[in-house]
């Protein structure tokens, strides 16, 4: 439990206690009165202005412990609606913890639990539910995309149209209670037209949050771009490739890799978490086989998929185990080697799924030109962005519809990547996901409203059952909002915030 009733000053360092730095940032909230605070600081605290910073010696016993600023915030202008004190000091980590301590030892304070500020701004209503949400996702960010709708969010963004959602469901209401209360004065006829207008703007709203709600956006908030194949496929050749050092261990002896190794790229604005994977294959080592497990773990949530086949050295009986998956890429790899294309007009892929196929020389970082002639895998159409690869054959392929490329890998695997981030984030989609289950029951809650208000004549009946909304449009506002609600909110926060 992270609710802590005690009104006790609190003090933290805001900016990280993990390494030394040129400066740092400490705060502390809840004292009454500042110039309790004098014995600490050599610049006269009665001179303060608030929000104006000041330089200052910070004193113990007479002894000056450190130079620096502070600035005070009083509570009606403070971030925790407390009276704060931010004192900028140097960043070295004993420097800090013995500001730290001197604060707790001698002045009253006790170290905040991580997230405590902000749950105090939260309690002193100085912050909505949906703005420490936002909070949480702008300080935990991985992309530009939860960066802009934790600062939307911050900033009231999402809840101005939450509350204009809530404001049109109470026109809603008004219109059915006008229904039942004053019948006889407005008519029957224009009663209805009260409500269509008022369910339809309700309706139209909750519609649009909820088209930014839908589809799977766990695997955009940490996305995972998985490499998988069988041993020897060229897997961690193109991770260390693609991470620009040899970070993976690169063998011809098959399942060198034996669990999977991660590490980030950033494009366009975006972490991606790179994963290199186990080959798979049949296995008696029992390590192994769980790194292969792993890596089927990671393949069915990734949120990008490159396979790599190494047409000399492929097992029709692995590659089945694919079959279900469908994958951005296909590289089919040592294209630099003779007899390549002989090696992978043999393959079978009749049950490979892939969006994309490029040959490729890993040894050298390139792919390999695409066309019609160099390919004998079964008809090409299947080769194209709109379905499987199909069945082997050796007819003479038509004009491929792919795209004719040649060149280095690293751009190509970016290019997909981001146009795929890109496509799958172009409605703004609302990435918390307390608010997308809200918004998510509240449009099955309409849905069965409509179908129930078509077969009910009865008005009264009609305004029961509108309350069912009431609950979830509360929580998503954040007026109710149950403690396993707040503790799942604030267990991601760091100490200081
Ligand atoms: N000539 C050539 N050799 C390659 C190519 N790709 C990888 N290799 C070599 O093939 C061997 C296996 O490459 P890895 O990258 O270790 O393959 P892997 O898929 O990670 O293999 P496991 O870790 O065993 O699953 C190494 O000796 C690489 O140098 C390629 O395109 N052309
Ligand atoms: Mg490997």
């Amino acid at each position: 439990m992270i609710f802590y009733p005690d009104d006790c000053p609190i003090i933290a360092c805001s900016t990280g206690t993990l390494s030394n730095t040129a400066i740092a940032v400490i705060r502390l909230s809840g004292f009454s009165d500042l110039l309790s605070l004098q014995p600490y600081f050599s610049f006269a605290l009665k001179k303060v202005k608030p929000r104006f910073s000041h330089l200052t010696n910070i004193i113990s016993n007479h002894q000056i412990f450190d130079n620096g600023l502070l600035v005070f915030f009083p509570k009606d202008k403070s971030y925790t609606s407390e009276n704060v004190l931010e004192l900028s000091v140097h960043g070295n980590q004993l420097n800090i913890q013995r500001i730290l301590d001197l604060f707790i030892n001698s002045a009253g304070f006790r170290a905040a639990h991580p997230g405590e500020f902000t749950y105090r701004a939260l309690k002193n209503k100085k912050l909505s539910l949906s703005q420490v949400e936002g909070l949480d996702m702008l300080l935990n960010a991985n992309s530009n995309l939860m960066l802009t709708q934790g600062l939307d969010i911050l900033q009231g963004e999402l809840h101005t149209q939450y509350l204009s959602l809530y404001d049109s469901f109470l026109k809603v209401k008004a219109a059915v209670e006008i229904s039942i209360d004053f019948s006889d004065d407005v008519g029957e006829e224009q009663s209805k037209i009260l409500f269509d207008n008022s369910f339809s703007h309700f309706s139209k709203i909750l519609d649009s949050l909820h088209a930014r709600s839908e589809g799977n956006v766990s695997s955009l908030l940490s996305p995972e771009v998985v490499l998988v194949g069988q041993t020897n496929a060229g897997k961690s050749s193109l991770f260390n490739l693609l991470v620009k050092q040899n970070r993976s261990i690169v063998s011809n002896i098959p399942g060198t890799t034996r669990d999977y190794i991660t590490e980030l790229i950033h494009i366009d604005g975006t972490n991606y978490k790179l994963v290199d994977t186990a080959g798979i294959r049949e296995s008696n080592d029992f390590i192994e086989n769980i790194g292969i497990h792993r890596a089927f773990e990671i393949l069915n949530r990734a949120f990008f998929k490159i396979l790599i086949i190494n047409p000399f050295e492929t097992n029709s009986d692995y590659l089945d185990k694919l079959s279900g998956v469908e994958f951005d890429i296909l590289f089919i790899s040592h294209s630099d080697i003779d007899d390549f294309y002989k090696a992978t007009s043999l393959l079978d892929l009749s049950k490979i799924h892939a969006n994309f196929i490029a040959s490729a020389s890993l040894e050298n970082g390139s792919i390999g030109p695409i066309s019609a002639s160099h390919f004998l895998l079964g008809p090409i159409e299947p080769f194209s962005k709109y379905g499987p690869i199909g069945p082997h054959s050796q007819s003479a392929p038509t004009e491929p519809k792919l795209e004719k490329c040649s060149g280095p890998i690293e751009p190509l695997v970016k290019n997909h990547l981001s146009s795929k981030f890109k496509a799958l984030t172009s409605n703004s989609p609302i990435l918390l996901d307390r608010h997308r289950q809200c918004i998510n029951t509240l449009y099955l809650k309409k849905m069965d409203f409509i179908n129930k208000i078509n077969n009910i004549n009865d008005i009264a009946i009609v305004s029961s059952e509108l309350n069912i909304f009431s609950q979830y449009l509360s929580e998503l506002i954040g007026i109710l909002s149950p403690d396993d609600v707040l503790n799942s909110i604030f267990e991601n926060f760091c100490i200081g915030k």
